[in-house]
């Protein structure tokens, strides 16, 4: 199915959803703090993946920031830091870790359009993303090491396996800035683009995704997420596996037909 491009936006406090044909565009919406993460950020970016997942008119997703910058990680202004006993992992474990967990399962391309400066776990949001593109002025920082932490929210993980260990390494012990173009230099993102035309990319993007045969995106997602834990033998079996159970899908069908009678294909995604 093909949805019809119609614009409509909901909520209007920190996480602006707005749907266009297939495309679920999610702003992070607190500017004056570079779109820090709050409580009820968290809220509302979960209830933003949860459409996106629920709704089968929702065929790729986009997650950006509004104003300068893309977000600065957890709002440190939320943080007591006069309590007795500080217990960060219980709010990794309440809101960071399942966002990440529910961004990697969702079924759906996520293209992450960061816009400005991604910090601490605003940096990390964006390498959890499957697709990754950046304006030419934005910047990446594993701000953590500069309030005394390590990096959370996936950036163990996705870093070392982008870069490698040792610029991973090197930006998590420095809190250094990387430039747009040298994230794209390292494999961190996939492209950078002149900031004028930047969100027209990932619009353009965003929308041959959401045309796309969405359940082979989903399946692709799974099976370069599953190579990090899988030897080789293990891959060959989930690719076996997953293209059996693709190829029973319409769009298959219809990929080989448009190719055949050499037309563009019109996957419905499913
Ligand atoms: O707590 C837990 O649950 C553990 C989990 C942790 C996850 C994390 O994300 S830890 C890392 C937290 N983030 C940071 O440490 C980044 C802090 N921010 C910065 O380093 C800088 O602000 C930026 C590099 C992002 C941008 O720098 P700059 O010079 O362009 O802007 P600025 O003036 O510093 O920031 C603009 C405003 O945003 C400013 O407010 P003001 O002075 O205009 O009223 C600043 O305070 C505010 N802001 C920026 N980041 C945060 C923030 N407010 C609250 N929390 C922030 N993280």
């Amino acid at each position: 199915m093909r949805a019809v491009a119609t614009r409509e936006e909901t909520a209007v406090t920190e996480v602006l959803t707005t749907r266009e044909g297939g495309v679920l565009t999610i702003t992070l919406n607190r500017p004056e703090v570079f779109n820090a993460l709050n409580a009820a950020t968290h809220k509302a970016l979960n209830a933003a993946l949860e459409e996106a997942r629920s709704d089968d008119a929702v065929r790729a997703v986009v997650l950006t920031g509004a104003g300068r910058g893309f977000c600065a990680g957890q709002d440190l202004t939320e943080r007591d830091m006069n309590a007795k006993d500080i217990d960060l992992g219980g709010g990794l474990d309440a809101r960071y870790n399942p966002l990440i967990r529910r961004m990697r399962a969702l079924e759906k391309p996520i293209v992450c359009a960061v816009n400005g400066v991604a910090a601490g776990a605003g940096a990390n949001f964006a390498l959890a993303c499957d697709l990754v593109i950046a304006a030419r002025s934005a910047s990446f920082i594993q701000a953590f090491v500069k309030i005394g932490l390590v990096p959370d929210c996936g950036g163990s993980f996705f870093l070392p396996r982008l870069a490698g260990t040792q610029r991973a390494m090197a930006l998590a012990m420095t809190g250094d800035r990387l430039s747009a173009e040298d994230a794209e230099r390292w494999g961190l993102i996939w492209k950078c683009f002149d900031d004028p035309v930047f969100m027209s990319e990932a619009e353009k993007i965003s929308r041959a995704l959401a045309s796309g045969p969405t359940r082979s995106l989903g399946l692709i997602k799974k099976a370069m997420y599953a190579s990090a834990g899988n030897t080789l033998a293990a891959q060959l079996d989930l690719e076996r596996d997953l293209q059996r159970e693709i190829g029973r899908g319409k769009d298959y069908r219809e990929g080989v037909a448009a190719f055949l009678e050499k037309r563009k294909p019109n996957f419905t995604g499913t």
